[in-house]
């Protein structure tokens, strides 16, 4: 890369409906600059049952399934659109793990230990992969092309 805007890259974070209700945006948002992410897009966004089963659709068959789509309908989302180098992986270490209970112990300065509940409710969302902050990217922001996702992989 040439400069330094070609090394960045996407990614889509939301804050979940417990942390929306718990009112930790604003303590998040400053975490997410304090580290360097730039907020390209934010919406709010009521999910339907639909469109939370689209969304985690590669968990359809899971036991928790329907509780999860319980949960994320239970309220307003704010969905963000991120960008920084390496915005996908940095987003999801700075998340911690799935577990906010688990998370307390073993990664107390996530932000899922800081706002998470449980396994279930840990107040907020990051893609795994560049194909699923592509995929997730254009679930929530239509016009931001995948082309645009990551200029460092022109081919995907
Ligand atoms: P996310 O997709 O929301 O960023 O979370 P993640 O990658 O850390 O976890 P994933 O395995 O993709 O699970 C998606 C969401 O489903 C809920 N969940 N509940 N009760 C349970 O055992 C359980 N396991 C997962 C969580 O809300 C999790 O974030
Ligand atoms: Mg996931």
């Amino acid at each position: 890369p040439i400069s330094g805007s070609e090394e960045k890259e996407k990614t889509l974070a939301m804050i979940k409906p417990d942390g929306l209700l718990g009112n930790y945006t604003e303590r998040i948002k400053e975490v997410i600059v304090d580290y360097g992410f730039s907020i390209l897009r934010e919406i709010t966004a009521q999910l339907d049952q639909d469109s939370a089963a689209s969304f985690y659709a590669e968990h359809s068959s899971r036991s928790f399934f329907p509780s999860l789509i319980k949960y994320m309908t239970s309220g307003p989302v704010l969905v963000m659109l991120l960008e920084k180098e390496n915005a996908i992986a940095d987003w999801r270490t700075l998340i911690g793990p799935t577990d906010a209970c688990k998370a307390k112990i073993t990664h107390p300065n996530s932000i899922r230990a800081m706002c998470g509940q449980d396994s279930e409710k840990n107040c907020v969302h990051g893609s795994d992969s560049l194909l699923s902050a592509q995929r997730e990217i254009s679930f929530f922001f239509e016009d931001v092309s995948s082309g645009e996702t990551n200029t460092t992989h022109d081919e995907l």
